[in-house]
């Protein structure tokens, strides 16, 4: 893992946009702070979609009858997942994650909360193919399930990448429920990704805190502060550290030196339409069946057939 991390570090931050992958921002400290950012009041992301995720769990059945399987991407602590296996009682559940001990606890809860479901816990991240276990594959009725606009974390193209990925892995005729953030006012987004007490700051600068804790790369904490901008060409939030005065950062033996005001890009957080979803959606062969969304139009619950 450390050899994994000290290598992507060097890549992204060689590059002359720097940047670090945002799957590193989610060891135990920063899968707890991003576990707190969703309780914040500005960060209205994860209890929006909640909120619609109630009537969807009433009028999946008729897509999604009981008996089905499920495959989870990014499981992370399982509470939508229990939601989901209780409201739609699937025979066959698959939760997908990068940490690999979350998972292992996470799939154990499911197991005993759930013991007529099978529940397979799958370590995999979502840039390549995952293999997802037989019993899934068999099923007549198999659903992806993607929530929490998670999809909005890839890199430009990415997303519509990994539906296409996801449409080999799921099969033909599969369905795949997504979670996606919507484009709004742009006050809302800051505020959203800069909430007033301070803990999105403190998540996106445990990066630079792990960098040390696990790599000991020297990195003078008091001298970056994280940032959130809004990038409207291409519809996201961009998220990252920008350095308030020269610096030099120690990864294995290699020196990498940061500029004043230089920016180390961590997350990009796309939002999207209706009609945006619809076109990567379509571009990777899949249909949208479905859309639904909260009164104030501020995320969106994506079914999209194959
Ligand atoms: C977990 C990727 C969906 O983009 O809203 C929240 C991550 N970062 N605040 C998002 C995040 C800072 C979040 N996702």
């Amino acid at each position: 893992m450390n050899d994994e991390f000290l290598r992507d570090l060097r890549e992204g931050l060689s590059k002359p946009q720097k940047s670090i992958p945002p799957k590193y921002l989610y060891d135990a400290v920063g899968s707890e702070l991003f576990e707190a950012i969703t309780r914040t009041e500005d960060y209205y992301v994860t209890r929006t979609e909640a909120g619609i995720m109630e009537t969807v769990y009433g009028e999946l059945p008729e897509f999604c009858p009981p008996g089905a399987a499920i495959a989870e991407f990014g499981s992370g602590a399982g509470v939508k997942s229990q939601r989901l296996v209780d409201a739609l009682k699937p025979s066959v559940y698959v939760m997908i994650d990068v940490a690999e001990e979350f998972l292992k606890a996470s799939a154990e809860k499911m197991r005993s909360l759930f013991p007529d479901t099978e529940v397979h816990g799958v370590v995999g991240d979502f840039s390549g193919t995952v293999a997802l276990p037989s019993s899934f594959l068999e099923n007549e009725c198999r659903m992806g399930f993607f929530p929490g606009s998670t999809i909005g974390n890839f890199e430009a193209g990415g997303a519509q990448d990994f539906l296409a990925r996801s449409r080999e892995s799921l099969g033909k005729g599969a369905l795949f429920l997504i979670g996606a953030d919507l484009v709004k006012d742009e006050d809302i987004l800051l505020a959203a990704y800069d909430d007033s007490e301070g803990i999105t700051r403190q998540f996106t600068l445990n990066v630079l805190e792990r960098m040390n804790r696990e790599l000991d790369a020297g990195v003078d904490l008091s001298k970056f502060e994280a940032v959130a901008l809004w990038n409207p060409t291409e519809a996201r939030m961009e998220l990252g550290v920008v350095a308030l005065a020269p610096q030099a950062i120690n990864l294995g033996g290699e020196r990498i030196s940061i500029e004043k005001g230089e920016m180390i890009h961590t997350e990009n957080s796309h939002k999207y339409t209706r009609e945006s979803m619809d076109r990567i959606a379509r571009a990777a062969g899949w249909e949208v069946e479905r859309v639904w969304t909260d009164p104030r139009e501020w995320f969106g619950v994506f079914l999209l057939k194959a």
